[in-house]
C-alpha cells in the first residue's frame, strides 16, 4: 500500500483528482494509416544510432486499435482522469485542411473516456511536429507558431465539449533543449542559440493558441505543461551553490519566467552567451498571457559543480536510490521545488503533477508483475505533494507516468514507466504490483 503518505492527507481525498497520462507517438502505432503524415520522431528514429536498438513509433502499444480495450483498462484503475495528446500529423493534411479519418480517432476515444465518468486531459503537441513543417525550419522558424495556433483553433472546434482540460505543450524545455540544444531529441540539433529560438517560438505558439482554446471551448480549463529540473550542489562552497543555483535557471526559470514573469532570465545568457533569441514587440505579452493551471512533470534530482566558469557540471552521486533510467530519485526537491515556485511567482495558478513515475527492472514472476520500487517512487512523491500542500501550495492533482510501458523516446521499448506492463510480442496488457496496489488506493479514499 501508500505508507507514506500520511492518514489524513488531502491526497487521499475524493477531490484531489489522480489520474494516469500517455502521449500519442508513444503508445498509438498506425504511423501511416488514415492519412496520418510523418513526425518528425518518425524521421529521427530512422536516423542511425539515434534511438536504442533502432526502435521506431510504427507499432508502439497498437493503441490506435486497442483503444476501446484501453479505455476499459484505465477505467478499471478507478483513476479520475486520463491524460492523453492528439498527434497533431494525423489531423491535418499538408495543406491545412482537417483529416477526418485522424479526428474521428480522438471523438471515439474522448467520448467513451467521458462516457466512463473520466475526466480528459488534452495535449495538443507533445514532440511530434509534422516533418513539413521541419522541412521549413520546424521550431527555428517563426511561421511554426502561427501554424500551431491554426491547429490550436481547428483541433479546438472539432473536439469542443469532449476536453475537461486543454494543455498546448508538453514539456517546451524538452522540445528545445534536447531537440534544438543538445541534439538526443528529434530534430537532433545542437546550439544553445538554436535552442532559446526554438524555445521563444514554442511559448510564442502556445500564447497564439490560447485565445482560439478559450473562444471555441469555453468550458474547458487551459493550461501548459513544463518539466522542472532540481540539482544539489555537489558540495558546500558558494561555486557549487551557486553552479546548483544555474541549472535550476536553465530548467525551470527559463520557462517559468517567460510565462509568469514575460521575461528570460538574465543568467541564461551569461551562461550561453550569444544565445538571445530574436524576439519581437509583443511576444512576451502574448507568451504571458493568463492561464487556467499549470502541469509540472518532475522525475529527478542532479548533483552539479562549477565548472570553474559561469557554468555548471552534472557529477554521479554515490550512495543514492537510482532508476532504471538513472535517475536520482529524490522526492524532497519536488516538494521544495514547488514551495519555491509558489515564493517566486506570485500569481501562479492551480497546479497539476501532469506526470511523475520511474522505469523500474520489473520482475516477471508466475504471472504477476512485481515492480515494488515503483510503488515506493509514487507513494514517497505523493507524500512530498501532500508535504507542498501543508505549505499552502495549490496543488489540485497528479498524473501517473504512464498507463502502460511504451516508446520510451531515444531510449525505445527498453525502459518501461507503465503501471501496466505490455508484452509487445503479444500486445497483451497485464497489471503490475503497483497498478493493484493504486486500484485499492483509489477505492479506499475518503470522500
Ligand atoms: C518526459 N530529461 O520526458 C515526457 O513528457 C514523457 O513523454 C516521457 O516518457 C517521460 O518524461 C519519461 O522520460 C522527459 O532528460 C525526457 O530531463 C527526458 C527528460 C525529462 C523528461
Amino acid at each position: 500500500g501508500l505508507t507514506h503518505l500520511p492518514p489524513d492527507s488531502p491526497v487521499r481525498r475524493q477531490d484531489f483528482l489522480l489520474g494516469v497520462a500517455t502521449a500519442a507517438f508513444q503508445i498509438e502505432g498506425a504511423s501511416n494509416t488514415d492519412g496520418r503524415l510523418p513526425s518528425i520522431w518518425d524521421t529521427f528514429c530512422r536516423a542511425p544510432g539515434k534511438v536504442l536498438n533502432g526502435d521506431n513509433g510504427d507499432v508502439a502499444c497498437r493503441h490506435y486499435e486497442k483503444w476501446a480495450e484501453d479505455v476499459e483498462l484505465i477505467a478499471g484503475l478507478g483513476v479520475d482522469a486520463y491524460r492523453l495528446s492528439v498527434a497533431w500529423p494525423r489531423v491535418m493534411h499538408a495543406d491545412g485542411r482537417k483529416n477526418d479519418k485522424g479526428l474521428d480517432f480522438y471523438k471515439r476515444l474522448l467520448d467513451r473516456l467521458r462516457e466512463k465518468g473520466l475526466d480528459t486531459y488534452v495535449t495538443l503537441y507533445h514532440w511530434d511536429l509534422p516533418q513539413h513543417l521541419e522541412d521549413r525550419g520546424g521550431w527555428l522558424n517563426r511561421e511554426t507558431s502561427y501554424r500551431f495556433a491554426d491547429y490550436a483553433d481547428l483541433l479546438s472546434r472539432e473536439l469542443a465539449g469532449r476536453v475537461t482540460a486543454w494543455s498546448t505543450l508538453n514539456e517546451p524545455w524538452c522540445s528545445a533543449f534536447l531537440g534544438y540544444g543538445n541534439g538526443h531529441h528529434a530534430p537532433g540539433l545542437s546550439s544553445t542559440r538554436y535552442a532559446t529560438q526554438a524555445l521563444h517560438h514554442l511559448l510564442l505558439g502556445h500564447g497564439l493558441a490560447l485565445p482560439a482554446l478559450q473562444v471555441n471551448d469555453p468550458a474547458a480549463r487551459r493550461g501548459i505543461v513544463a518539466n522542472v529540473g532540481a540539482a544539489s550542489p555537489a558540495s558546500p562552497t558558494p561555486e557549487d551553490r551557486e553552479a546548483a543555483r544555474l541549472f535550476e535557471v536553465q530548467h525551470n526559470a527559463w520557462i517559468l519566467d517567460a510565462l509568469f514573469k514575460r521575461q528570460y532570465p538574465d543568467d541564461l545568457f551569461r551562461l550561453w552567451p550569444g544565445s538571445e533569441p530574436l524576439v519581437l514587440d509583443g511576444d512576451m505579452d502574448v507568451i504571458g498571457r493568463p492561464m487556467d493551471y499549470l502541469g509540472i512533470n518532475y522525475y529527478f534530482r542532479v548533483h552539479v559543480k562549477s565548472d570553474g566558469a559561469h557554468g555548471y557540471t552534472e557529477v554521479r552521486a554515490e550512495g543514492v536510490e537510482r532508476t532504471q533510467m538513472d535517475w536520482e530519485v529524490h522526492p524532497d526537491s519536488l516538494r521544495r521545488l514547488l514551495i519555491g515556485f509558489k515564493r517566486d511567482y506570485p500569481g501562479l495558478p492551480p497546479i497539476y503533477i501532469t506526470e511523475n513515475g520511474c522505469a523500474c527492472d520489473d520482475r516477471i514472476e508466475d504471472g504477476r508483475v512485481r515492480d515494488p520500487q515503483r510503488l515506493s517512487y509514487i507513494d514517497r512523491h505523493l507524500s512530498a505533494v501532500d508535504g507542498a500542500m501543508r505549505e499552502g501550495v495549490d496543488v489540485r492533482g497528479y498524473f501517473i507516468w504512464s498507463l502502460m510501458d511504451n516508446f520510451e523516446w531515444a531510449f525505445g521499448y527498453e525502459r518501461r514507466f507503465g503501471i501496466v506492463h505490455v508484452d509487445y510480442d503479444t500486445q497483451q496488457r497485464t497489471l503490475k504490483d503497483s497498478a493493484l496496489a493504486i486500484r485499492d488506493f483509489l477505492a479506499a479514499r475518503t470522500p
